[in-house]
């Protein structure tokens, strides 16, 4: 299949008109499916604007995308905070990765196996790894049926600490002048780049429960997306668990579980689920450094714990398949899945019963 995304869209700006004279007016909209930048200036009485807007389509469908472009043709996404890209093209592509497309379980999960090895060699004596530790998971569900209270058992001193700007409770509590408590060395800036925190001398984890968003999800949520599943006769089994685009517009389990896929009830639109945990929490769990906070294991472990049931309820289908377009490499099920000293496939997380299993699956 052709990709219907022109080779550059990064900057249709006339660069000479406003060459020097744009300031950092960069405005991103919330327009679904478009790049868009806006730009204005002030200059000898006129007041400039420029604006450039292009619709982002793969393989035929809409992309809900927001995306930017900065005075340089530099072009930047609030979704993917580490880079700045050379072409629109360029950061679409990039859009389908480790989030936001069908490979997010299965990164997640590899990252956690990883995690999780880790934790037992540390643990382990003389070169023999302690393969009894497992990463545990938080089931928030149950917070969530039970009214997000900000002092459920999880954040109370003897488990993970409270709230706080910073957490001032707890293991993670952050004392100043004290090297040993807890500390944040690295941070996403407001542009998204990562930076060091307070000049490389760390500062408190920071907790703001129910800022990014009113309450944690419930059983019933779970169940929804849970309930999801190619049960009929569909083209491909697969299409349940994700769609063409693969993006954040798709709707199935995945994105779904994932937390771009709106609720059909207005009153519990986006985010849903993983995101809705991210954004419940607040604080370092909003932008992309929240593995800051050691909650973020334990809720993707629990995000790990859905999926699995999900597995086995519909028989471990994925997609895409082998035959999608090269434009979704790295989504593909056999398509390579790296990370920092680790390298499998995606089709190889679709099924780990051998080495790891859940207490109880929802
Ligand atoms: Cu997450």
């Amino acid at each position: 299949m052709t990709s219907a995304i022109p080779e550059e869209l990064a900057y249709t700006a006339s660069p000479e008109i406003l060459a020097g004279r744009v300031a950092d007016a960069v405005k991103p909209t919330e327009t679904s499916g478009q790049v868009r930048s806006v730009r204005t200036d002030r200059y000898e009485d006129h007041d400039i604007t420029v604006t450039s807007v292009h619709e982002v389509i793969v393989d035929g469908v809409p992309v809900d995308v927001r995306l930017t472009v900065d005075d340089a043709g530099m072009v930047h996404s609030p979704g993917l905070p580490y880079r700045r890209f050379t072409s629109a093209l360029e950061a679409v592509r990039a859009l389908i990765s480790a989030h936001r497309g069908p490979v997010f379980l299965a990164w997640h999960r590899m990252m956690l196996l990883y995690l999780e090895g880790q934790c037992q060699g540390v643990l382990g004596s003389n070169g023999v790894s302690d393969k009894t530790f497992g990463l545990p998971y938080w089931d928030w569900s149950v917070d969530g049926d039970d009214g997000s209270s900000p002092t459920a058992p999880i954040w109370q001193p003897t488990s993970v600490g409270g709230q706080g700007m910073p957490v001032s409770d707890g293991p993670f509590a952050y004392r100043p002048g004290d090297p040993n408590s807890f500390a944040v060395r690295i941070e996403s800036a407001y542009d998204g780049k990562p930076s060091q925190a307070d000049g490389g001398q760390g500062r408190g984890l920071m907790r703001h429960f129910g800022s990014g968003w009113k309450v944690l999800p419930t059983g019933a949520d779970v169940k929804n997306a849970l309930a999801f599943g190619p049960s009929g006769p569909t083209p491909n089994p697969g299409d349940r668990y994700d769609v063409l685009t693969y993006s954040i517009a798709s709707d199935g389990f995945r994105g779904r579980l994932e937390g771009w896929t709106p609720n059909p009830d207005p009153n519990r639109a986006r985010p849903w689920l993983h995101n809705q945990v991210h954004a419940w929490i607040g604080g370092d769990m909003s932008p992309a450094s929240s593995p800051n906070d050691p909650v973020f294991f334990l809720h993707h472990c629990n995000v790990d714990r859905i999926r699995e049931s999900w597995l086995q309820r519909y028989n471990r289908v994925y997609a895409p398949d082998g035959t999608a377009s090269d434009y979704y490499s790295g989504e593909r099920i056999d398509d390579a899945l790296d990370n920092a000293g680790f390298s499998t496939s995606i089709r190889t997380m679709l099924d780990r019963r051998e080495y790891y299993a859940y207490d109880v699956l929802p």
